[in-house]
């Protein structure tokens, strides 16, 4: 089911993105802009970063990672990526041609970190809502490091996550091993969690994008499965 695509077919990978839920494009960027974006990030958060939400919502969501928004600090790099120009056109191929940038925002994880716990971006009930992830990996992420990505594919028409353990393994979940220079596509209905990290820290960069006809704060109640979170007032909402 897991296909890796090289070459870019925009027609072929827009279908078995709407298959699937996600898609892998493995060398999609180049060294050169994955180490620019890489060695901002890590100037960022510096050897000793802070969790920076709410314990609470730590505690509840099983989420160990510390979000940065770097385009509000004016690195162009960020902008270079999100403006290239094959990535635009995939997104194209996939929300049509009416959708639009969301924030971009990446995302670090400390050496010890559980991971993420299953989880879906935003709710699931209406098929027009929803986010799109468009995440690009600056290092290498493998088996020694952890925090691999785990998806149920075809799980963007499944509907709400169950109930049940956090980091339950289903027997249809894939697992991601994202190399530098990779781009993932992943619905924001698609069930996605991330494994434990064994390594020091693991770095990811989501562009955020959405159809044009979904909710500018479609991202802000993330479902999982013990809750939903809403990160706007910091409370857990059902
Ligand atoms: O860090 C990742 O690989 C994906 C994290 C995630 O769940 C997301 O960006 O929605
Ligand atoms: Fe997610």
């Amino acid at each position: 089911m897991t296909e890796t695509i090289h070459n870019l077919d925009y027609e072929q990978l827009s279908k078995l993105f709407w298959q699937q839920g996600f898609i892998v494009i493995e060398d999609f960027f180049d060294a050169k802009i994955m180490s620019q974006s890489q060695s901002c990030i890590m100037s960022h958060f510096g050897n000793e970063p802070e969790y920076q939400h709410d314990q609470s919502f730590i505690d509840l969501s099983k989420t160990e990672v510390i979000p940065w928004f770097p385009q509000e600090e004016g690195d162009s790099v960020f902008d270079t990526i999100e403006n290239d120009l094959r990535l635009k056109k995939l997104t194209r191929m996939v929300l049509g041609a009416e959708w639009k940038n969301q924030y971009c925002m990446v995302m670090f994880s400390k050496k010890g970190s559980i991971g993420q716990a299953w989880h879906q971006d935003c709710p699931p009930e209406n098929s027009t809502q929803f986010n799109l992830n468009r995440l690009v990996y600056s290092m290498d992420v493998d088996d020694d490091l952890g925090g691999q990505v785990y998806i149920r594919p075809g799980s963007h028409r499944f509907g709400a996550l169950t109930n049940g353990p956090l980091f339950e393994d289903f027997d249809d979940q894939i697992v991601l091993s994202p190399k530098k220079g990779t781009l993932v596509l992943l619905h924001g209905h698609c069930w996605h969690r991330i494994g434990e990290l064994k390594g020091d820290y693991r770095v990811s960069t989501n562009y955020r994008a959405a159809p044009k006809a979904a909710d500018d704060s479609i991202t802000d109640i993330c479902v999982y499965r013990n809750m939903r979170y809403q990160f706007s007032t910091a409370k857990v909402v059902g």
